[in-house]
């Protein structure tokens, strides 16, 4: 599978449209690709031409299943994939110079600076487990008012509620772009549209990612994918299927060019697999100490940076 993934690469660093984007740093793109992974067998989609942390991948996945925004518990596990965008908001407000890695561990050390500084608003944990709904209370001179319910819709335990009990549905959905909302987040979703399939005995998940850094996220989405599907068919009793994942504006940053000549020159080798340690009570009970990855050896990691 990874020379999909691979040639994905090739087609667009030799023939991508070159455009500037958000950032500033430059990407080349492509739009509509699709790459299939078949999970039979505890196999999984972790690219073995360069060391991928699957552990941190894990980690980000884990917390957006507890419903959390806040980057502190993250850089608690010293995971710093999200730290970027906060510091970023925190530099331009403050013109406080300090390090990344300063900047971490004051979110860590100190609760409250971490509560006004840490946070990315609405993004993926609170939509997944607590999408916002409102509900009418009362009505004056005939209009309605509406106030904010307290508990919004958990999509996850519902998911989970929908696959065991009516799993032949086209609705298995977890939906990441709520549109009142978008203002709000650091950064609206990328991975923003999960869809479960169930089909003799088996569960598939198809990912529609709307932007996708090629180079770097890639590799994490893919993994996320994967693992959620197979969390899902662990508590919901069926064997994992295929995951198919689909990134509209597909790109590679013009500043990934040595990452991208490196993985370019690389072949794939060995199959990775992953095992559970135990059945969590439920899909918010799972821990990194569950996820057990066999048969991975990869080639060296090749950092690149990230465009905030
Ligand atoms: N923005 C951009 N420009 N790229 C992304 O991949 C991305 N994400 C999330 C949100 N915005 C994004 C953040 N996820 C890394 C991995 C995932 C990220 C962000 C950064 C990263 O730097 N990975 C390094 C290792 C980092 C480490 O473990 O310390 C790598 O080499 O894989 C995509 O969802």
């Amino acid at each position: 599978w990874e020379w999909q993934y691979l040639d994905l690469m090739r087609r667009i660093w030799e023939g991508g449209d070159e455009r500037t984007d958000r950032t500033g740093v430059g990407t080349r793109s492509l739009f509509g690709a699709l790459i299939r992974f078949d999970l039979s067998g505890g196999a999984m989609p972790l690219l073995t031409t360069k060391r991928v942390y699957w552990k941190t991948a894990s980690r980000e996945l884990l917390w957006f299943l507890s419903g959390e925004t806040n980057i502190r518990p993250l850089c608690a596990q010293g995971v710093e994939i999200w730290t970027d965008w906060p510091l970023d908001r925190y530099r331009r407000a403050t013109g406080d110079e300090l390090t990344r890695a300063e900047f971490s561990q004051r979110i860590v050390s100190d609760a409250q600076f971490a509560e006004r500084w840490g946070d990315l608003g609405p993004v993926y944990g609170k939509q997944w487990v607590d999408w916002p709904v409102y509900e009418p209370v009362t009505e004056i001179s005939g209009e309605t008012l509406y106030r904010l319910r307290r508990r919004g819709i958990n999509q996850v335990a519902q998911l989970v509620e929908s696959l065991k009990s009516n799993p032949g549905s086209r609705r298995h959905i977890i939906e990441g772009w709520n549109v009142a909302e978008l203002d709000a987040m650091a950064l609206p979703p990328c991975h923003k549209t999960y869809q479960f399939h169930v089909a003799d005995g088996r569960l598939s998940g198809m990912l529609y990612q709307r932007s996708c850094d090629l180079g770097l996220g890639f590799a994490f989405n893919m993994w996320s994918l994967a693992l959620l599907t197979r969390m899902l068919a662990q508590q919901c009793n069926l064997e994992p299927g295929e995951v198919v994942w689909t990134g509209a504006d597909v790109h590679l940053y013009l500043n990934h060019a040595q990452l991208v000549e490196e993985q370019l020159m690389r072949v794939p080798a060995g199959e990775p697999k992953l095992a559970f340690e135990r059945r969590p009570g439920s899909i918010f009970e799972y821990r990194i100490e569950d996820l057990m990855v066999s048969e991975y050896a990869p080639q060296s990691h090749i950092p690149a940076p990230v465009a905030v």
